[in-house]
């Protein structure tokens, strides 16, 4: 049976009150349920005063993305060590804003899932194809793709272990979600893929979640599919009771 996975990506959004009032605000209201898990996805100069809110809470602390180098000259960036350092147990790899605007690739994306497996960081990773792609039915070969080249190189229970989010680009922020059958055939595609690269015990483990325009009136129509695990939700998580909603659809 797997875990339900709701992830809050408030991307670059809030300032330090703000976020430590969601945390405060969230903590003590988080459904007692093993079956369904809480993840705020912050800013960097969140995450320190967020994590010590959430101890011993149900709630984690993601980053929203960081280098695959140990440590070194790499002015503005953050180290799998330093996130682990602090507590973090999350890290979004390959989001397509990454992608788009800081040159994130598929073989960056591979370096940094190994890298957060190197310090017990769980990585949640982007994979979504283009209006275009979609349009020209490619979106099971670019999938295909991405999700091969970021899985290239792990353990079988490190991948097991990985959360995969389905973003279609088409729908991030523009208030078009996939309809839940279409975002569950491709979820189901990526499971596929999965068990290809591995065997059906660790595909069926995997929790592979939707993202794009996520919010509490779609959550339970896209949560009743059945390869889809949890959400990346974006805008609608930077509420707090928007985000209890939705992790409560989860139990
Ligand atoms: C997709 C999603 C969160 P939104 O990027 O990762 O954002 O829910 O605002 O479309």
């Amino acid at each position: 049976m797997r875990k339900t996975i709701i992830a809050g990506n408030w991307k670059m959004n809030k300032l330090a009150a703000d976020a430590d009032q969601f945390a405060e605000d969230v903590v003590g209201k988080l459904p007692n349920d093993d079956s369904v898990e809480a993840i705020v996805c912050a800013p960097f100069p969140f995450l320190s005063s967020l994590v010590k809110t959430a101890d011993n809470s149900k709630l984690h602390i993601s980053a929203q993305t960081m280098h695959f180098e140990e440590n070194g000259a790499f002015t503005g960036e953050v180290s799998p060590a330093m996130l682990a350092d602090l507590g973090v147990t999350h890290v979004v790899i390959g989001h397509s804003e990454r992608r788009e605007h800081f040159g994130e690739t598929d073989e960056t994306v591979n370096k940094k899932v190994h890298a957060a497996f190197a310090h017990n960081l769980t990585p949640i990773i982007c994979v979504g194809e283009t209006l275009e792609q979609r349009e020209s039915n490619e979106t099971n070969a670019h999938i295909d793709a991405q999700v091969r080249k970021a899985l290239d190189g792990l353990q079988k229970d490190q991948i097991e272990t990985a959360i995969i989010a389905y973003e279609p680009i088409w729908a991030i922020g523009t208030g078009k979600t996939a309809s839940s059958d279409e975002a569950n055939d491709v979820c189901a595609h990526i499971r596929h893929v999965v068990e290809n690269m591995t065997d059906e015990t660790v595909a069926s483990q995997m929790v592979i979640q939707y993202g794009g325009s996520v919010k509490p009136a779609n959550i339970d129509d896209l949560l009743g599919q059945s390869d889809i695990d949890g959400a990346l939700v974006g805008g609608a998580s930077l509420d707090p009771d928007s985000f209890l909603q939705m992790v409560e659809a989860g139990t």
